[in-house]
Protein backbone atom coordinates (compact mmCIF):
# COMPACT_ATOMS: atom_id res chain seq x y z
CA UNK A 1 0.00 0.00 0.00
CA UNK A 2 1.28 3.55 -1.21
CA UNK A 3 1.52 6.13 1.90
CA UNK A 4 -0.81 8.93 0.89
CA UNK A 5 1.50 11.59 -0.30
CA UNK A 6 0.01 15.33 -0.79
CA UNK A 7 -3.72 14.92 -1.10
CA UNK A 8 -6.16 16.66 1.50
CA UNK A 9 -8.17 14.70 3.26
CA UNK A 10 -10.64 15.37 5.68
CA UNK A 11 -12.85 12.14 7.08
CA UNK A 12 -16.13 11.91 8.58
CA UNK A 13 -14.55 10.58 11.73
CA UNK A 14 -12.72 14.23 12.26
CA UNK A 15 -9.22 13.30 10.86
CA UNK A 16 -7.84 15.89 8.81
CA UNK A 17 -4.85 15.86 6.91
CA UNK A 18 -4.13 19.17 5.60
CA UNK A 19 -0.04 18.81 3.01
CA UNK A 20 1.76 22.15 3.07
CA UNK A 21 -0.32 23.76 5.84
CA UNK A 22 2.33 26.30 6.41
CA UNK A 23 4.74 28.85 4.72
CA UNK A 24 8.10 28.51 4.43
CA UNK A 25 8.39 31.15 6.68
CA UNK A 26 6.29 29.76 9.45
CA UNK A 27 8.63 26.81 9.37
CA UNK A 28 11.31 28.68 10.06
CA UNK A 29 8.91 30.41 12.65
CA UNK A 30 8.71 27.33 14.03
CA UNK A 31 12.15 26.27 14.00
CA UNK A 32 13.28 29.16 16.20
CA UNK A 33 10.30 29.02 18.68
CA UNK A 34 11.22 25.42 19.21
CA UNK A 35 15.09 26.26 19.26
CA UNK A 36 14.18 28.75 21.52
CA UNK A 37 11.91 26.76 24.14
CA UNK A 38 14.25 24.28 23.95
CA UNK A 39 17.25 26.66 25.54
CA UNK A 40 14.89 27.19 28.74
CA UNK A 41 13.68 24.05 29.16
CA UNK A 42 16.21 21.01 27.56
CA UNK A 43 14.50 18.26 25.47
CA UNK A 44 13.98 15.03 27.63
CA UNK A 45 13.85 11.21 26.97
CA UNK A 46 10.33 10.15 28.79
CA UNK A 47 9.94 6.72 29.96
CA UNK A 48 7.48 3.87 30.47
CA UNK A 49 6.90 1.27 32.41
CA UNK A 50 5.29 -1.86 30.43
CA UNK A 51 4.73 -5.51 32.10
CA UNK A 52 6.99 -4.12 35.21
CA UNK A 53 9.93 -3.22 32.96
CA UNK A 54 10.87 0.60 32.85
CA UNK A 55 11.87 1.54 28.67
CA UNK A 56 12.83 4.68 26.81
CA UNK A 57 10.73 6.58 24.57
CA UNK A 58 12.28 6.48 21.11
CA UNK A 59 12.00 10.08 21.23
CA UNK A 60 12.81 13.19 22.93
CA UNK A 61 10.03 16.10 24.25
CA UNK A 62 9.62 19.29 25.78
CA UNK A 63 6.77 21.85 26.23
CA UNK A 64 5.61 25.19 26.34
CA UNK A 65 2.61 26.95 28.13
CA UNK A 66 1.07 26.21 31.47
CA UNK A 67 1.00 22.16 31.69
CA UNK A 68 3.83 19.88 29.75
CA UNK A 69 2.99 16.51 28.84
CA UNK A 70 5.24 14.09 30.45
CA UNK A 71 5.88 10.48 31.40
CA UNK A 72 8.53 8.21 33.35
CA UNK A 73 7.91 5.14 36.26
CA UNK A 74 5.01 7.55 37.72
CA UNK A 75 2.95 7.25 34.06
CA UNK A 76 1.45 9.59 31.64
CA UNK A 77 0.14 13.28 33.40
CA UNK A 78 0.68 16.39 32.38
CA UNK A 79 3.12 18.75 34.96
CA UNK A 80 3.20 22.48 35.79
CA UNK A 81 7.00 22.20 35.57
CA UNK A 82 10.15 20.73 33.34
CA UNK A 83 11.14 17.58 34.98
CA UNK A 84 14.46 18.33 35.29
CA UNK A 85 14.88 22.37 35.65
CA UNK A 86 12.02 21.90 37.66
CA UNK A 87 11.09 25.35 36.45
CA UNK A 88 7.69 26.62 34.15
CA UNK A 89 7.77 25.83 30.67
CA UNK A 90 8.71 28.98 28.36
CA UNK A 91 4.79 30.54 27.04
CA UNK A 92 3.63 29.53 24.33
CA UNK A 93 4.75 31.69 21.33
CA UNK A 94 2.31 33.87 19.74
CA UNK A 95 3.01 32.49 16.55
CA UNK A 96 2.21 29.54 17.36
CA UNK A 97 -1.16 30.70 18.75
CA UNK A 98 -1.94 32.11 15.91
CA UNK A 99 -0.99 29.31 13.67
CA UNK A 100 -3.26 27.18 15.75
CA UNK A 101 -5.92 29.28 15.88
CA UNK A 102 -5.64 29.80 11.61
CA UNK A 103 -5.38 25.57 11.81
CA UNK A 104 -9.10 25.27 13.48
CA UNK A 105 -10.56 27.72 11.16
CA UNK A 106 -8.86 26.09 8.08
CA UNK A 107 -10.98 22.85 9.26
CA UNK A 108 -13.95 25.28 10.53
CA UNK A 109 -13.48 23.93 13.76
CA UNK A 110 -14.43 26.47 16.91
CA UNK A 111 -11.80 28.29 18.58
CA UNK A 112 -10.26 26.68 21.29
CA UNK A 113 -8.03 27.43 24.15
CA UNK A 114 -4.61 26.39 23.53
CA UNK A 115 -2.88 25.04 27.07
CA UNK A 116 0.11 22.95 25.94
CA UNK A 117 2.74 22.84 22.81
CA UNK A 118 3.95 19.26 22.88
CA UNK A 119 7.17 19.78 20.88
CA UNK A 120 8.17 15.50 19.84
CA UNK A 121 12.01 15.51 18.41
CA UNK A 122 13.07 12.45 16.35
CA UNK A 123 16.02 11.84 15.54
CA UNK A 124 17.27 9.87 12.75
CA UNK A 125 15.68 5.93 13.46
CA UNK A 126 13.33 7.17 16.19
CA UNK A 127 9.64 6.94 15.99
CA UNK A 128 6.47 6.60 18.54
CA UNK A 129 4.40 3.55 18.97
CA UNK A 130 0.86 3.21 18.21
CA UNK A 131 -1.14 5.05 21.04
CA UNK A 132 -4.44 7.14 22.09
CA UNK A 133 -3.54 10.16 23.48
CA UNK A 134 -6.17 10.30 26.53
CA UNK A 135 -3.28 12.22 29.51
CA UNK A 136 -6.04 15.00 28.82
CA UNK A 137 -9.18 15.86 31.04
CA UNK A 138 -10.98 17.01 27.71
CA UNK A 139 -11.01 14.51 25.52
CA UNK A 140 -13.09 16.24 22.64
CA UNK A 141 -11.17 18.84 22.14
CA UNK A 142 -9.58 18.17 18.79
CA UNK A 143 -5.20 17.89 18.60
CA UNK A 144 -3.72 19.66 16.12
CA UNK A 145 -0.17 18.42 14.82
CA UNK A 146 2.15 20.36 12.47
CA UNK A 147 5.45 19.03 11.09
CA UNK A 148 9.05 20.24 10.65
CA UNK A 149 11.90 18.72 8.97
CA UNK A 150 12.15 14.93 8.26
CA UNK A 151 9.35 13.26 6.56
CA UNK A 152 7.64 10.60 8.42
CA UNK A 153 5.21 7.49 7.63
CA UNK A 154 1.96 8.39 10.03
CA UNK A 155 -0.48 5.34 10.92
CA UNK A 156 -3.71 6.20 11.54
CA UNK A 157 -5.69 3.01 13.32
CA UNK A 158 -8.98 3.29 15.20
CA UNK A 159 -10.60 2.65 18.60
CA UNK A 160 -8.74 -0.79 18.94
CA UNK A 161 -5.34 -1.30 19.07
CA UNK A 162 -6.33 -4.15 17.12
CA UNK A 163 -8.02 -2.27 14.28
CA UNK A 164 -6.26 -1.80 10.46
CA UNK A 165 -4.18 1.57 10.01
CA UNK A 166 -3.89 3.85 7.33
CA UNK A 167 -0.45 5.53 6.23
CA UNK A 168 -0.10 8.99 5.72
CA UNK A 169 3.14 10.58 4.78
CA UNK A 170 3.57 13.59 6.90
CA UNK A 171 6.17 15.96 5.46
CA UNK A 172 7.30 19.31 6.69
CA UNK A 173 4.48 21.86 7.03
CA UNK A 174 1.52 19.82 7.07
CA UNK A 175 -1.01 20.07 9.17
CA UNK A 176 -2.86 17.08 11.20
CA UNK A 177 -5.90 17.35 13.50
CA UNK A 178 -7.79 15.04 15.49
CA UNK A 179 -11.25 15.83 15.91
CA UNK A 180 -14.64 14.42 16.58
CA UNK A 181 -14.26 10.38 16.50
CA UNK A 182 -10.94 10.38 15.58
CA UNK A 183 -9.85 11.82 18.15
CA UNK A 184 -9.73 8.67 20.08
CA UNK A 185 -8.24 6.74 17.45
CA UNK A 186 -4.88 4.84 17.51
CA UNK A 187 -1.98 6.44 16.00
CA UNK A 188 1.69 6.48 16.42
CA UNK A 189 5.02 7.44 13.92
CA UNK A 190 6.70 4.41 12.24
CA UNK A 191 9.58 6.10 10.72
CA UNK A 192 10.84 8.73 9.42
CA UNK A 193 12.85 9.27 6.22
CA UNK A 194 15.54 11.71 5.23
CA UNK A 195 14.67 14.81 3.27
CA UNK A 196 16.22 17.07 0.93
CA UNK A 197 16.27 20.44 2.86
CA UNK A 198 15.87 19.70 5.85
CA UNK A 199 16.33 23.18 7.58
CA UNK A 200 16.72 20.30 11.07
CA UNK A 201 20.78 20.21 11.81
CA UNK A 202 20.64 17.03 12.55
CA UNK A 203 18.29 15.74 9.83
CA UNK A 204 15.48 14.71 12.26
CA UNK A 205 11.77 15.70 12.67
CA UNK A 206 9.91 17.96 15.33
CA UNK A 207 6.38 17.83 15.44
CA UNK A 208 4.08 20.09 17.41
CA UNK A 209 0.93 18.98 19.06
CA UNK A 210 -1.48 21.98 20.19
CA UNK A 211 -4.19 20.77 22.93
CA UNK A 212 -6.37 22.03 25.21
CA UNK A 213 -5.75 20.07 28.36
CA UNK A 214 -8.34 21.44 31.28
CA UNK A 215 -11.99 21.30 31.05
CA UNK A 216 -11.59 25.46 30.98
CA UNK A 217 -13.72 26.87 28.33
CA UNK A 218 -12.24 30.21 26.47
C1 LIG B 1 3.86 12.95 15.62
N1 LIG B 1 1.74 12.82 16.71
O1 LIG B 1 3.32 13.39 14.61
C2 LIG B 1 3.04 12.32 16.72
N2 LIG B 1 -1.27 12.86 18.58
O2 LIG B 1 5.06 12.99 15.80
C3 LIG B 1 0.81 12.42 17.57
O3 LIG B 1 1.04 11.57 18.40
C4 LIG B 1 -0.50 13.03 17.52
O4 LIG B 1 -0.23 13.91 15.32
C5 LIG B 1 -2.49 13.36 18.61
C6 LIG B 1 -3.01 14.08 17.55
C7 LIG B 1 -2.25 14.29 16.45
C8 LIG B 1 -0.98 13.75 16.42
FE1 LIG C 1 -0.58 11.26 19.75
Amino acid sequence: MSAKASKEETRADGFHHIPGFLSVNEIHALLDAARSICLEAPLLRPRMTIGGKVIDFKLTLTNAGPLGWWSDERGFRYVDRHPVTEMPFPPIPEIILDIGKRALARCELPPMRIENCLINHYAEGESLGQHQDRTEEDLDAPILSLSVGADALFLLGGMDRKNPTRKYLLRSGDLVIQSGPSRRAFHGIKQIYPTIGNPLRDRGRLNFTLRKVTKETL
